[in-house]
């Protein structure tokens, strides 16, 4: 897809016009925060952040209730998995008084480049792809480099295993092989025949995940498969691009009866990397890792250095030639 050009005019426009809308919308959160704050707030409280839709948030306390809240001014961002102290006011409502120190903060590159935050507090970092749309090795390998750093745990799924056929097998086959031997977990699912769900589950249990990919993997029909009950809305392929249609617009977290805890994200059509320097692109590869400060030169740029024990690792074949590749490519367009 061509990449569409923006001037540096239409940018200040755009800007301008965010801007107002977050000026109006922060005077509409003043506003309703006032009238809760009127009405009496009940005492402080832990709870953790469901989802953010913007003006208001859902807030779910100890014993699993929502709440829908807004946030006191100067919080700064709050996101989908964030540990909160709330009041409640005399109706179901509630004001978000402070956040929690987080564990980590999963951000994404949005418009303009900017950074927006995603979700915070993962452990791992479940990289959803399909076997249709066709999983692509780059972008995985991607989405590894910004686990490893996080750091949080990352397991790859492959979903709609029903749609393997002769033309494909191969592919799906090496990609398993692949990053199962570098030491990562994949695993297999299918909504359709109902499958991998219990090897699934396993994984998820008493860890907080987040579904991370393509749009139109599946992420969300996998969470409606565990959790049938929730009303989780699904979007039919559509058929002209193979591509799903962006059906989940903000991250929810969902807790599962087995104690984990699963974050379905929107799906992005690409995922680039942010802040990225060379050494956090050579941590992001797993099998590179024994390699890492054994060049003959300490500030080694592992380009054109004799003795560089990382060209040394793909020439006795410890990496293979494609991740090598994207290795590569990588340190090209991001660091
Ligand atoms: N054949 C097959 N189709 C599936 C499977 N899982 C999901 N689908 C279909 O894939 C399409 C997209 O599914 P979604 O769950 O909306 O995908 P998503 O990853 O949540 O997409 P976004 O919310 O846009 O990121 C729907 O038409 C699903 O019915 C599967 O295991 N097999
Ligand atoms: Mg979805
Ligand atoms: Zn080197």
């Amino acid at each position: 897809m061509a990449k569409r050009r923006i001037s540096d005019q239409q940018k200040r426009r755009i800007e301008n016009i965010q801007q107002k809308r977050r000026e109006k919308a922060n005077k509409n959160t003043q506003e309703k925060e006032q009238q809760l704050e009127k009405q009496g707030l009940g005492a402080e409280q832990p709870g953790q952040v469901i989802t953010n839709f913007g003006q208001s948030l859902i807030v779910e306390n100890n014993n699993q209730q929502l709440f829908r809240c807004v946030a006191r001014q100067n919080l700064g961002a709050i996101v989908c998995g964030d540990y909160i102290i709330w009041q409640q006011s005399q109706n179901n409502d509630g004001v978000i008084v402070a956040v929690e120190t987080r564990k980590s903060l999963l951000q994404k590159p949005g418009f303009g480049g900017k950074l927006k935050p995603m979700a915070a507090n993962i452990d791992q970092i479940i990289i959803v792809t399909a076997v249709q749309p066709e999983p692509n090795p780059y972008l995985i390998d991607r989405y590894l480099v910004a686990a490893e750093n996080l750091p949080a745990t990352p397991i790859i799924l492959l979903n709609k295993i029903d749609l393997v056929n002769d033309s494909n097998r191969q592919l799906i086959n090496d990609i398993e092989t692949e990053y199962t031997n570098i030491g990562y977990q994949v695993i297999k699912t299918s909504n359709v025949i109902d499958q991998g769900f219990q090897q699934l589950l396993a994984t998820l249990e008493s860890k907080t995940s987040i579904f991370v990919g393509l749009s139109g993997v599946g992420k969300s029909s996998i969470i409606n498969h565990l959790l049938p009950e929730q009303d989780i809305r699904i979007g039919a392929l559509s058929e002209a691009s193979g591509e799903g249609t962006h059906t989940t617009t903000s991250s929810t977290l969902y807790s599962l009866p087995c104690g984990g805890k699963l974050i379905d994200s929107p799906g992005v059509r690409d995922f680039g990397l942010w802040d990225t320097s060379a050494d956090s692109i050579l941590n992001g590869f797993k099998e590179l890792q024994p390699f890492m400060g054994q060049c003959k030169f300490s500030n080694c740029s592992h380009e054109n250095e004799p003795d560089c024990a990382i060209k040394n690792a793909f020439n006795t074949n410890k990496i293979s030639a494609r991740r090598y590749r994207n290795y590569k490519k990588m340190l090209q367009e991001y660091a």
